[in-house]
Parts: C-alpha cells; structure tokens; sequence
C-alpha cells in the first residue's frame, strides 16, 4: 500500500539499491498466496526473480544484501556508525507510531477523503462504491483501534503533537548540516525513519502540510530517500560517504536524547512486562509465540508515564528481537570500539539500550516471530 508505514521502508530501500520492482497491492488476488506462505495479513513482502518469499523489512534487507544485489549497504562498515544507525532504525519503525497514527486518524478534515481512496485502491482496487465504503469502513476502523494500543486517546493528543514538533525540529536542524543521518548516502537508521515520516507524515495531508510548513529540510529528506539518485542537494562537494572515521555527527546527539526521553521509559515497560508475562507462561514451547494465534503480533498491554500520561501500550516481540540484534552487534565489535558507543550513549541517557533484555529471546523462524 502506497500508505504503509512498513512498506515504505522496503520500497526506499530497493530504490537506493537500484533495483527494479513492481509494487503489487494487497488486494491483488496473488496476495492470498503470499498470505499463505507468510502465515498473516501483512506488509511488505518481496518475490524475489527465483520464486523466493520474504516478509520483514529488516529479512527483506538482509535477503538482498546477502544476494549481492545492495550497490549500497545499508550498514555502515564501521561500527559506532553500524549501532548508532540500528538504534535509528528501531526507533524509527517502532517509536514514531503515536505521531504516525495521530496525524492519520485524528484529522478526519483534511484527511478522510484522501485516505479513503488510497485505502480502497490498494485493498480493493476497482471496488464499487458500495464495497469500497465497506472496505475503508473495516479497515479504518482496525487502525484507530491501534492508534489508542500505541497510546494516542484524546488524553495525549497535545503531548503527541509537542513530542513531534520536537522531533521534527532535531531531525530538521540535523538535515540542515548532513543530507542523511550519517552522511552522504543512507543507512539502516534513514530506512527506519522513513517509514512514518513518508508513509504517513509526509504524505497524509494534514501532517504533509505541517511538515512542509515547519520542517522543510525532513520534508526534501523524505523525497531523497525516494529518489534512486543520492539527491544530495546543495551537500553535493562533501560527497556520497558517510562521515569519516566513524564520528557521530553532533546534531546527532540530541535526536538521541529525544529518543531516551520520549521512546526508552516505553521499552523499559515492555521489557518488564514480558518478563513478568515469561515468568508466568514458563510452559510455552521453544519456537512458539505463546499466543493462541501463531501469527499474533502482541502478549499484552503495558502501562508506564509519557509526558505526564499514564498511558498503556502493546507489547510486542518483534521490538525485543530488533532491540537483540543491537545488542548482537554491539557484542559482536572490539573493546575499543564498545566504549565509544557507549560513551555515546550514556550522554544521551541511551545506555540501557544495551542492557534491557528479555528472559527469552525472540526468534524469527518462518516469518513469525517465536520464543527461543
Ligand atoms: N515488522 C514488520 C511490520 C510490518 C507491518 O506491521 N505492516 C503493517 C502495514 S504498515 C501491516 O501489514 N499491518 C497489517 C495488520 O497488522 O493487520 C516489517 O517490518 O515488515
């Protein structure tokens, strides 16, 4: 779907790569055969030439950077940059949802007639006027319901809007000096980012409006990011390289700081929670969910403050295997290279990055994700 949060991390992935791609949408008949390899509804999922399936933005990189087809990795090579940008690209898939969703669902205005029809042309493409009703009404329905499991209710509308603006106003300044998070070409932590802040953000009318108005510096990010040409824009002498040395831009370190205030107390909750929910469910098979539906997403909803709110939200694995692979990496790298990371990350009040773990791990075996 053009409006996939997920999917536009894929799509601008691909088109860096200078892959050539048809975009099919759900409601195309050769996605109920997708579905049934996959195992649920859901989206991106690539064929590659060979008949080969994969589902999950971050398989689907890993897929088609181990076939040799990436002329531009998303993974920096060094590896302050390396976590730096995976700790981006967790945030960004995982931690923009409450702006996403708000400035989707929560301006019915500007927004409705426009999200009708790109709903219905990618669900039930060529559907009656009737159906197409019918289609947009279930389908609207479900993803408002989301909106409030990510924490967006009446209650949090102001703080969504004052947590966003901050956002956008650290992203912007830090567009201002480096045409993608780490330099000249894009890495993990932009195909994170790009999700919400095109899929929704800048796309959907009313937030599209906004961001053009206060954020036009993210707003030429998001058309960079969809261009297969590195559209460097006036950076164009320092080149297409990431940052040398593996430095950190500077206008990094506050984003990172926003990502500790505003997204960590969430992490911490649902890691505790999965704990306790691991702790009483200590029966569930290796290579299960746990949950009655093995294609489920979420074990429960978990409650902390935000902003002054206390506000619950789904708890879901898939946030603890993406947190792992951080993790993995940051084991898998020197000493030397350990304490500048670190050093990093306890400025920004980033450090329990690193240390918040579930008693299990979560793996992915089949395009679902299951307990180790
Ligand atoms: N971790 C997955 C998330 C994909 C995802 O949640 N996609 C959404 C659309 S943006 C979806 O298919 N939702 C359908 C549903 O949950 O029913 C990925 O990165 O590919």
């Amino acid at each position: 779907m053009p409006g996939s949060l997920y999917a536009a991390k894929t799509r601008a992935y691909l088109r860096k790569q200078h892959i050539i791609f048809d975009e099919i949408p759900v409601g195309d008949p050769a996605f109920r055969q997708v579905m049934k390899t996959v195992g649920r509804f859901i989206m991106p999922v690539i064929e590659m030439a060979d008949g080969t399936i994969v589902q999950d933005n971050v398989d689907i990189i890993d897929h088609v950077e181990a076939s040799g087809l990436a002329i531009l990795s998303a993974y920096p090579a060094t590896p302050v940059q390396r976590i730096i940008s995976m700790i981006f690209e967790l945030f960004g898939g995982e931690g923009l949802l409450r702006p996403a969703m708000h400035y989707r669902w929560n301006f019915d205005d500007q927004n409705l007639g426009f999200l009708r029809r790109d709903f219905v042309a990618a669900l039930a493409p060529g559907a009656d006027e009737e159906r197409g009703d019918a289609v947009f009404a279930n389908a609207s329905g479900l993803m408002r319901k989301a909106g409030s499991a990510f924490g967006v209710t009446p209650e949090t509308f102001h703080a969504v809007e004052a947590s966003y603006a901050r956002f956008l106003g650290l992203f912007n300044a830090h567009l201002q000096t480096v045409p993608y998070l780490l330099g000249g070409q894009p890495t993990v932590g932009d195909y994170g980012l790009i999700g919400p802040l095109y899929a929704h953000l800048a796309r959907d009318p009313a937030p599209a409006s906004l961001m053009k108005a206060t954020a036009r510096e993210v707003w030429r990010w998001t058309e960079r990011m969809n261009a297969p040409e590195p559209a460097l824009d006036g950076f164009r002498d320092r080149g297409e390289d990431l940052i040398a040395d593996d430095r950190i831009p500077e206008t990094l370190l506050p984003l990172l700081g926003f990502i500790a205030e505003d997204w960590l107390p969430e992490l911490a909750a649902h890691t505790a929670f999965a704990n306790q929910w691991l702790a009483e469910n200590p029966d569930i098979p290796a290579g299960t969910n746990g949950l009655p539906n093995p294609g489920g997403r979420m074990i429960g909803f978990a409650p902390f403050s935000w902003r002054g709110h206390e506000i619950s939200t789904a708890v879901m694995p898939y946030r603890f295997w993406m947190l792992q692979r951080i993790q993995d990496a940051f084991a898998a790298i020197t000493p030397e290279a350990q304490a500048r990371v670190r050093i990093i990350l306890d400025d920004a009040g980033l450090g329990d990055m690193l240390s918040l773990r579930t008693n299990r791990r979560v793996e992915r075996r089949n395009h679902l994700e299951v307990w180790a």
